[in-house]
């Protein structure tokens, strides 16, 4: 095991850089994180240009992250939307489905349907952040910044992104396998953050087999036997899944100085009048893999935790109820994870993830972000990358295709800041 260089575990500062009040982000070479390399040249409709600060990059070593628990403000629910199953954008909860509780052993056969009941979502449809912008649009004055005289923001957050990216960045001191691309874009002081598919995963998308195809309507069709679109009324599994329709929350928090405002989906809500306020009332809903040998267990532990733990914390949903499947894809036993404990259970696993180093980390790339995107233009794309054991990277692109704000959002977001000032 390699040691960590000049690390002090007593330390107790929040992010990787040193702030000066009133100076931006300065002395970012005293970081240990952040250090000198090759700077990452990726092609696009025109000439990347040279970073301007010289080279810069990102550790993702685990060691570097294992300090205090940073700040990370309970998160506030600021509004919910809904698509529906042609994927139309709605701002209220006509999506919100009702959690049922199922007998002790369900038997849910999750292959039922998957032939002729099963309206599958386009999933080479990029619609990067366009939802959460028209519900930022919807909203206005939910998340308007007050102080709008004295700067040219426009929103209350320093980031604007999906739950799912977020939970990239938490993963990603422990990830192996997949790799990703953040396109950032800094408009009217926030900074929105869109993923892009990597070819890597085009490839996997593109060349899924059979199975796997079949797998990837196991989750939905759990879903559906274990969620009622009324309070009163049933789930009904005779229906058809159709995984276009979604419905999202919207939440706003803090990690460290970093105001964050992120949507993601949530499956469905407890359906006692009497629960806590969302998003303490509501569910996530899981499927793994029945687990049979103690070496199925640790794997679970190590990874699959991993991901329902950083997903779930992010929005303050604080618990998953996972159905295990057998190979036949039945489900043969449920169980409820509670968020607060997840960590408790992995501590006796060998050389487990925590907590700490993956909030840390996330805290340090939006730190990274903040001090490598500096000019406030729609048009321009600061696109950060990311490969297994390799450093995270940027490359800068101006009028490329990886733009990613809409026309109407500028436009809308602009004439309506204009409007307010005069
Ligand atoms: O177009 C894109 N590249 C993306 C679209 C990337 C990521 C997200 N999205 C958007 C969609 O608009 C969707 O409504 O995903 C929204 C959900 O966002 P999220 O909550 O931030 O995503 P995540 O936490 O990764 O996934 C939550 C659920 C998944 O449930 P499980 O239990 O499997 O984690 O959202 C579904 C899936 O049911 N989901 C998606 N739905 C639509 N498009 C996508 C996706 N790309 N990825 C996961
Ligand atoms: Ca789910």
């Amino acid at each position: 095991m390699d040691h960590p260089r000049s690390h002090n575990p007593n330390a107790s500062h929040q992010s990787a850089f040193k702030r000066e009040r009133g100076d931006g982000w300065r002395n970012h070479h005293e970081n240990k994180h952040l250090k000198p390399n090759h700077h990452q040249q990726r092609q696009s409709g025109s000439a990347p240009e040279p970073n301007p600060l010289g080279s810069q990059s990102l550790s993702t070593r685990k060691e570097l992250y294992e300090r205090d628990f940073p700040v990370y403000k309970q998160p506030v629910e600021v509004g919910s939307f809904s698509l529906d199953g042609e994927r139309r954008f709605f701002n209220d909860a006509r999506q919100m489905r009702y959690y049922e509780e199922p007998e002790r052993s369900p038997n849910f056969d999750l292959r039922d349907g998957y032939k002729d009941r099963f309206i599958k979502r386009d999933d080479s449809v990029k619609e990067k952040l366009d939802h959460i912008l028209r519900w930022i649009i919807a909203n206005r004055t939910k998340c308007s910044s007050s102080a709008t005289t004295a700067s040219s923001r426009a929103l209350d957050a320093d980031f604007v992104t999906w739950r799912g990216h977020l939970t990239k960045l938490l993963t990603t001191p422990y990830e192996t396998r997949e790799g990703w691309l953040l396109a950032a874009t800094m408009f009217r002081g926030t900074l929105y953050i869109s993923e892009v598919e990597t070819e890597a995963s085009r490839r996997d998308r593109e060349n899924r087999t059979a199975r796997h195809e079949e797998m990837m309507y196991w989750g939905y069709k759990f879903e559906q036997y274990t969620c009622a679109d009324e309070v009163h009324s049933l789930p009904d599994p005779s229906g058809v899944v159709n995984t276009n329709e979604a419905f999202c929350t919207v939440v706003q928090t803090r990690l460290a100085d970093h105001r964050l405002l992120f949507s993601g989906e949530v499956d469905c809500r407890d359906k006692d009048p009497n629960a806590p306020a969302a998003p303490a009332c509501y569910v996530e809903l899981k499927t793994s893999a029945e687990i049979c040998t103690p070496k199925q267990r640790s794997n679970f532990h190590r990874f699959k935790l991993l991901k329902w733990w950083a997903q779930s914390f992010l929005p303050g949903v604080p618990r998953v109820i996972a159905g295990f499947r057998d190979h036949e894809g039945v489900v043969v036993s449920l169980e409820t994870f509670h968020i607060s404990k997840i960590s408790h259970l992995i501590k006796n696993e060998f050389n487990c993830w925590k907590p700490t180093v993956c909030m840390n980390f996330c805290c340090d790339f939006l730190s990274f972000a903040k001090h490598v995107v500096t000019e406030d233009n729609p048009s321009v794309v600061y696109l950060f990358t990311w490969e297994p054991h390799r450093d995270v990277t940027y490359s800068i692109h101006r009028d490329s295709p990886y733009s990613f704000l809409p026309r109407w959002y500028i436009e809308e977001m602009t004439s309506s800041r204009d409007s307010h000032q005069s």
